[in-house]
């Protein structure tokens, strides 16, 4: 008997950078870069996230904010892609994409308030539409689906994009969310911001896959990779993305690979379970410093140039730090605020309750 073997299925994951680590271009580059303005307001952009993240693990550090997620080492993933969304479009961060959020009008201020516990900090001044950040892994990615059907039910040429991590590409929400997504061939863009860590587990041990990318294939999709740390890269690659899936053409997802060089947040100590050595060879592939050589080489960018950037930037956080400390707190019931449109019969009873307690604990007048 003669038995006949045919492939049935195959792929490949494509991976694309443009500047190597030290800023070179390794082959011609997209368009939208001989815009110098288009890159330097990505570089302030990154600057500026970079700048917001030490300044927020200051005032965690000194006790005048709560746990707080850096982006450090992973700006150009955030940055690139808000840089590729159109207004319209719909972001649902994971909550490292400081520089997207930035981009799409966000305030450093509300994003202080956020992670000082201020519900306040989600109620967007800019985009009205964009999520707010999600902590709970990978619960977002189901979201993005349900908006991304909205906007395939309404006809609207917009797209939902997603962020979500490598150790969220773990979660079932994650497989469920991207095989709808490909059933129905809806306008959603996944990114995966591939930063090698979830907490303590590296991304060896989080999956046997050599891809995390791959993980399309399976719902019916393309997944390709992308130098997370090369800003023109991820603007290219997720623009491309978005192009497609607002034309019909269905869901992509987009592995950004960076590297995580903070704690996992300033409530983690990640020297317990990585060496310095390790982090510091990432450094090397820094994507501010990335940017910043290639400006230089090619754009005339100057010492004065970078000065100002730094100092504009600083700037804006500190007037953000100043706006966040000076806003007063909300009252202990407005927890009970922001969850049902309606308050559920029993937690009208606890609410009520806090605003009496907070009332007992008022000290009168006449002491
Ligand atoms: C459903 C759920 N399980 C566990 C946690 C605790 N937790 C917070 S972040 C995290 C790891 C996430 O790793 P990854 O998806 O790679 O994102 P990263 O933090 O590296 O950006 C875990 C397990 C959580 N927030 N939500
Ligand atoms: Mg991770």
């Amino acid at each position: 008997m003669v038995v006949v073997v045919t492939t049935v299925a195959s792929f490949e994951i494509e991976n694309t950078g443009y500047l190597d680590a030290s800023g070179r271009p390794t082959r011609p580059l997209p368009a939208f870069a001989d815009d110098r303005d288009e890159l330097v307001s990505l570089y302030r952009a990154m600057v500026l996230t970079r700048t917001f993240d030490a300044k927020a693990v200051a005032l965690q550090r000194t006790g005048r904010l709560g746990t707080y997620p850096a982006c450090l080492g992973q700006e150009a993933v955030a940055v690139g892609l808000g840089a590729a969304m159109s207004p319209e479009d719909v972001l649902l961060p994971y909550a490292r994409e400081q520089g997207a959020q930035f981009l799409r009008g966000v305030t450093p201020t509300e994003l202080f308030l956020y992670w000082g516990g201020d519900e306040r900090g989600s109620d967007f001044s800019g985009p009205r539409e964009d999520f707010p950040i999600c902590v709970p892994v990978a619960s977002q990615v189901p979201h993005a689906v349900g908006v991304a059907l909205a906007f395939q039910l309404r006809g609207e040429p917009r797209v939902a994009v997603c962020v979500s991590g490598d150790g969220g590409t773990s979660k079932g929400d994650f497989y469920e969310a991207l095989n709808v997504a490909g059933a129905w061939r809806l306008p959603a863009v996944f990114v995966v911001t591939n930063n090698q860590w979830a907490i303590s587990v590296p991304r060896s041990a989080q999956t046997a896959a050599a891809t995390l990318a791959q993980k399309a294939v399976a719902a019916g999709f393309a997944g390709e990779q992308v130098d997370g740390n090369d800003v023109i890269a991820v603007r290219d690659v997720v623009g491309r993305a978005l192009a497609r899936a607002r034309g019909g053409a269905g869901p992509h997802l987009v592995e950004a690979i960076t590297y995580r060089l903070s704690d996992h947040t300033t409530a983690d100590n990640a020297s317990r379970y990585r060496d310095d050595e390790s982090v510091g060879r990432h450094w090397r592939e820094d994507p501010i410093a990335r940017l910043r050589a290639y400006l230089t080489a090619a754009h005339g960018w100057t010492k004065d140039d970078e000065e100002a950037t730094l100092a504009s930037c600083a700037k804006d956080v500190e007037r953000a730090v100043e706006e966040y400390l000076a806003t007063p707190p909300q009252p202990p019931e407005a927890v009970f605020d922001y969850m049902y449109e309606r308050l559920p019969a029993d937690l009208r009873g606890q609410r009520t309750a806090a605003t009496e307690a907070r009332a007992a604990a008022v000290p009168s007048d006449d002491g």
